[in-house]
C-alpha cells in the first residue's frame, strides 16, 4: 500500500512555491520521495526558497521565471529537463488575487489576475504534457479555491479565474486522459498563507477581524487551514495512488462547502 503513495524517482514543478502553499506541498512531494523543481517571479524569492527547503533537508531546484511568460516558460521547462530531468508531476500554484469592487476594478487589473491564475496554467500544462506524453504517464494538480464554487464581493477576477482553471483541468484531463496524465484539482477553503493574511489582520481594538469570524463560523472545523493540510491530498494526486482519478476537484475545506454556516448567537 505505501508503494502506491512512493514519489521516488519523480521530478515534481511546483510553481510560485518559495513560501505559502506551494512550499508546502513541494515540501510534501518532496518527502514521498520526488525530486522539487519551483520557480519563483524574483531571484530573492527563489534564493529564499532554496533556503528554506534546505533547512527542511530538501536540495530543491529553484529557477526565476514568470509563469506568465511562455518563452520564459518553455526555457524553464527544457533547462529542467536537461539539468534535472522529463517533469512527471506539475501543480500549477502560482496565483494572485486582487480584491476590487468589480465596478471599480480596471480591465487591467482583471486581466492580471486572469493571465496569472489561468493563463499561466494553460502555459505551464502545455509545456510540460508532450514530455509526459512520450513519457507514457504524467500528473498535472491546478490548485483550484472556494472560488471555483463560489463567489463573493470584490473578487470577481479571482473567481472567474479560479472557475475556469475548474474547467480547464477537466478539459486536460478530456484531452490527455488516454497517454495515461491525470489532471486533477485541490480546492483549499480558507488557508493561513501570506495570500490571506490580511483577512485575519487584528482589529485596532484587538479583537478578530470580522471576515476571521465569517471564516470561522462558516468552517465546521472551526479554524482556518494550514499549508499542511494539503499536503496528503496533493500526494495522493502526484501519486500512483489516484492513477483513476482524472478530472476531480478535490476541497480540502474543512467542510466549508457543505455547511450553511453556524448561527449567529
Ligand atoms: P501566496 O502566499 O501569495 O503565494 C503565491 C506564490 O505565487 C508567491 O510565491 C508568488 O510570488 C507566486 N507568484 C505570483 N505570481 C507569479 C508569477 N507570475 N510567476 C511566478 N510566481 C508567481 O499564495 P498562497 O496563499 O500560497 O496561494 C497559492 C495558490 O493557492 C494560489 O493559486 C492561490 O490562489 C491558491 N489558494 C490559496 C488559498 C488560501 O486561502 N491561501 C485558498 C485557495 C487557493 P510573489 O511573492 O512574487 O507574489
Ligand atoms: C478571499 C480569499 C479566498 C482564498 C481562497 C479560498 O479573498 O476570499 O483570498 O479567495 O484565497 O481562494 O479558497
Amino acid at each position: 500500500m505505501a508503494n502506491m503513495f512512493d514519489l521516488t524517482g519523480k521530478v515534481a514543478l511546483v510553481t510560485g512555491a518559495s513560501y505559502g502553499i506551494g512550499f508546502a506541498i513541494a515540501k510534501g512531494l518532496a518527502n514521498a520521495g520526488a525530486t522539487v523543481v519551483f520557480n519563483d517571479i524574483n531571484a530573492e524569492l527563489v534564493e529564499k526558497g532554496i533556503a528554506a527547503y534546505k533547512a527542511e533537508g530538501i536540495d530543491a531546484h529553484g529557477y526565476v521565471c514568470d509563469v506568465t511568460d511562455e518563452d520564459a516558460v518553455n526555457a524553464l521547462v527544457a533547462t529542467v529537463e536537461k539539468e534535472v530531468g522529463v517533469i512527471d508531476i506539475l501543480v500549477n500554484n502560482a496565483g494572485i488575487i486582487k480584491r476590487i469592487p468589480m465596478c471599480e476594478m480596471s480591465a487591467a487589473d482583471f486581466r492580471k489576475v486572469i493571465d496569472v491564475d489561468l493563463n499561466a496554467p494553460f502555459i505551464v500544462s502545455k509545456a510540460v504534457i508532450p514530455a509526459m506524453i512520450k513519457k507514457g504517464h504524467g500528473k498535472i494538480i491546478n490548485i483550484c479555491s472556494m472560488m471555483s464554487e463560489l463567489g463573493r464581493e470584490t473578487v470577481s477576477a479571482y473567481a472567474a479565474a479560479k472557475g475556469g482553471l475548474k474547467m480547464l483541468t477537466r478539459n486536460i484531463a478530456s484531452e490527455y486522459g488516454e497517454f495515461n496524465i491525470q489532471c486533477n484539482g485541490i480546492g483549499p477553503g480558507y488557508i493561513a498563507t501570506p495570500q490571506t493574511a490580511p483577512l485575519r489582520e487584528l482589529q485596532p481594538d484587538g479583537s478578530r477581524h470580522p471576515f476571521d469570524s465569517f471564516i470561522i463560523a462558516k468552517t465546521p472545523a472551526a479554524r482556518w487551514g494550514e499549508t499542511e493540510d494539503l499536503v496528503g491530498p496533493a500526494v495522493f494526486l502526484a501519486s500512483d495512488a489516484s492513477n483513476f482519478v482524472n478530472g476531480h476537484v478535490l476541497y480540502v475545506d474543512g467542510g466549508i462547502l457543505a455547511y450553511i454556516g453556524k448561527q449567529p448567537k
